[in-house]
Order: C-alpha cells, then sequence, then structure tokens
C-alpha cells in the first residue's frame, strides 16, 4: 500500500478544489497529475477534490453570486479532470460486475453528476453505456433491452424534470420491462424513488457503488437459488414493484427471464 503524506494531499486536494472555484484549467491539470502521481485514489481525487469545489460553485449559483458563464467554465474544468483520470478509473476495473445504462432525463442537459457516477461505476468493475443528456424514457429502455442491461441509472437536477424520472417507471411498466431503475440528482429523494416505484437512490457517485452492488447481490442470489428447474417462478422484486401480480420466471439456461403468460398480468398503476 502506497503511504501518502497528508499534508500533501490535502494540499492537492485543496488545489483541486480551488482550481474548480476560479475555474483554473492549467491549476486543475497540474493538481491531477500530482494526485495520480502521488496514488491517490480517484474516487477522493473525485468527490474530495473536484466535487467540493462543485459544491461551492452550486452555492454561488444558488445565490445569485456567479452567473452561467462562470459555472459552464468551471463545469469545463470538472470534465476535463474527468478526462485525464479516465485511464486510472478503467484500469481500477478487475472483473466485469454487469451492465448499467447511465443518462440525463428528458429536457436536463445537467451531466456532471451523471457522469461523476458513470466513472465510479467504471472504476468498480461495471460496463457503463452513457447516453449522455435529454434522454427519453424510450431511450433508456430501448438500450437497455438491447445491451441486456442490469440497472437503468437516470439523472435529474431540475424540479421540472424530476418528473420525466416518473414517466420513466410509467413508461418501463407499459413495456413490462424488469430492468431495475435507480435515481438521483440533486432535486431527487429516497422517499421520492419509493414513491415512484423506483429500485434505488443515492445522494452521490460513492453511494451509487453500493446501491448497485446491493442491487446485483439481490439479482445473483435469485439465479443461484432457482437452478433446479428449467424454469422456476421467483418472486422477482421488479414485478412486485410494478404491481404485477404473479412473477415472472427464471430460466437458467438462457440466464434471463421469462414472463408467464397464463394468467394474464394485472397491473397497478404506478401511484406517484
Ligand atoms: C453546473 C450547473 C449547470 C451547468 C451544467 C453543465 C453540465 N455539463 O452538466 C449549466 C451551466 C449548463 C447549467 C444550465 C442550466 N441550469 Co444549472 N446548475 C448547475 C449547478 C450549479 C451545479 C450542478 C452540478 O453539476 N453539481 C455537482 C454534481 C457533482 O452534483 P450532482 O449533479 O448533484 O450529482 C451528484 C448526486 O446528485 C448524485 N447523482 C447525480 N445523478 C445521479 C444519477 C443516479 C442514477 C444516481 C443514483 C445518483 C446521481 O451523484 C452525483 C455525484 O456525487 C446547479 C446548482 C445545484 N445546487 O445543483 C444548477 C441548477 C441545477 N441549474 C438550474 C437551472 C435552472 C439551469 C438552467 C435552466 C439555467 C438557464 N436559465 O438556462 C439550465 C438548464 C437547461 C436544461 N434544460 O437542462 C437550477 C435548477 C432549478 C430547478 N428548477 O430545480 C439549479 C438548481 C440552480 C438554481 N438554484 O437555480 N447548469
Amino acid at each position: 500500500m502506497v503511504c501518502i503524506p497528508a499534508a500533501s494531499k490535502a494540499r492537492i486536494l485543496g488545489n483541486l478544489k480551488k482550481s474548480v472555484e476560479t475555474w483554473d484549467f492549467a491549476l486543475m491539470e497540474k493538481s491531477v497529475d500530482q494526485a495520480m502521481k502521488m496514488g491517490i485514489p480517484a474516487e477522493e481525487i473525485i468527490e474530495e477534490g473536484l466535487g467540493k469545489g462543485m459544491e461551492s460553485i452550486s452555492k454561488l449559483f444558488d445565490n445569485a453570486k456567479i452567473y452561467l458563464p462562470q459555472v459552464m467554465a468551471a463545469s469545463r474544468t470538472v470534465e476535463g479532470a474527468m478526462k485525464k483520470l479516465e485511464p486510472i478509473l478503467s484500469s481500477d476495473a478487475a472483473v466485469y460486475r454487469g451492465t448499467i445504462i447511465m443518462g440525463s432525463v428528458e429536457g436536463d442537459i445537467h451531466e456532471i453528476g451523471k457522469n461523476v457516477c458513470c466513472a465510479m461505476l467504471r472504476g468498480a468493475g461495471y460496463k457503463v453505456i452513457d447516453l449522455g443528456s435529454d434522454v427519453s424514457p424510450d431511450d433508456f429502455l430501448n438500450a437497455a433491452e438491447e445491451n441486456s442491461a442490469d440497472v437503468i441509472g437516470a439523472s435529474a437536477l431540475m424540479t421540472t424534470t424530476l418528473q420525466m424520472q416518473k414517466r420513466l417507471v410509467q413508461t418501463a411498466n407499459e413495456r413490462q420491462s424488469t430492468v431495475m431503475m435507480i435515481f438521483g440528482g440533486a432535486p431527487c429523494s429516497k422517499e421520492w424513488v419509493e414513491k415512484i416505484g423506483g429500485d434505488g437512490y443515492s445522494a452521490s457517485g460513492t453511494e451509487i457503488v453500493t446501491l448497485v452492488n446491493s442491487l446485483m447481490s439481490r439479482k445473483g442470489r435469485f439465479c443461484l437459488s432457482k437452478t433446479r428447474y428449467d424454469y422456476m417462478a421467483v418472486n422477482n422484486t421488479a414485478f412486485r414493484r410494478k404491481g404485477i401480480n404473479h412473477p415472472s420466471v427464471w430460466n437458467p439456461r438462457t440466464a434471463g427471464y421469462v414472463r408467464q403468460r397464463e394468467p394474464p398480468l394485472v397491473r397497478a398503476e404506478a401511484n406517484a
């Protein structure tokens, strides 16, 4: 294990924060290089350095102390840093753990938080397909189907676009999709996600990894305990959540869920 002097680490993380607050691209580049050379983990560089800088920017913008051009300059600094960090974020991954579709919901162009989440998940060994911003519910679900994804993660940064998270769950119900769905973004909360029938919420990029790990292990247990028969009924949480009154079946041959045809599905509307 590399021993990093606490004072040097604090100085570099402080400079990373400052580089975002002052949208100082040169300081960001120098500090990211120093941090990587010193072996500071990418997660810390993002959360404790760049993230803290973005927190200050958010507060200043919320209090009308700075305006959009400054926020955009700060955003570009974070994006530049994320690009530089890409090699160490992807090389951290030792195993493939699953496929996640990520995007910002329709009508929302905020991407920084979602990009942080993508980086964290990639670093933890997930294959992340980033659809970018302004993603419609159908585009999320089409990508999930095409890539046999395990989880969809949808970010919303505005109270107005929060409604699109609900629309995504409703569209998934209409399409009888069983993909798990997680949500986040500043105006999003655990209560909101429970209300709309989502599978999980996390407040940060660090927590998203724990959240997805726990969803995946739940899914894994279903599979392992259901290998006795070719077609075995399971109490699939995704179906229960959506108010479907009988379970899907797990087919271990194809390693996929198959929907039973009889009795007909009875579906409750998302009640949020
Ligand atoms: C940066 C920013 C911008 C940048 C975005 C640049 C980019 N490439 O993303 C720019 C300048 C372009 C911008 C534009 C606008 N913005 Co703006 N913006 C912000 C600001 C200051 C910071 C957001 C941010 O990046 N935070 C830092 C990241 C790291 O944090 P985060 O996004 O919360 O993400 C973390 C968690 O939430 C979580 N998470 C995030 N996504 C997900 C997803 C999943 C699945 C999970 C599990 C977790 C998760 O993990 C992340 C990492 O830790 C916020 C202020 C604020 N208080 O949030 C306003 C803010 C969001 N913007 C706002 C507005 C109004 C706008 C504009 C409409 C302004 C305008 N007049 O044009 C436009 C939006 C146009 C549109 N259609 O989307 C408002 C929204 C108000 C509302 N209605 O709720 C805010 C709150 C500012 C304010 N107080 O008025 N903005």
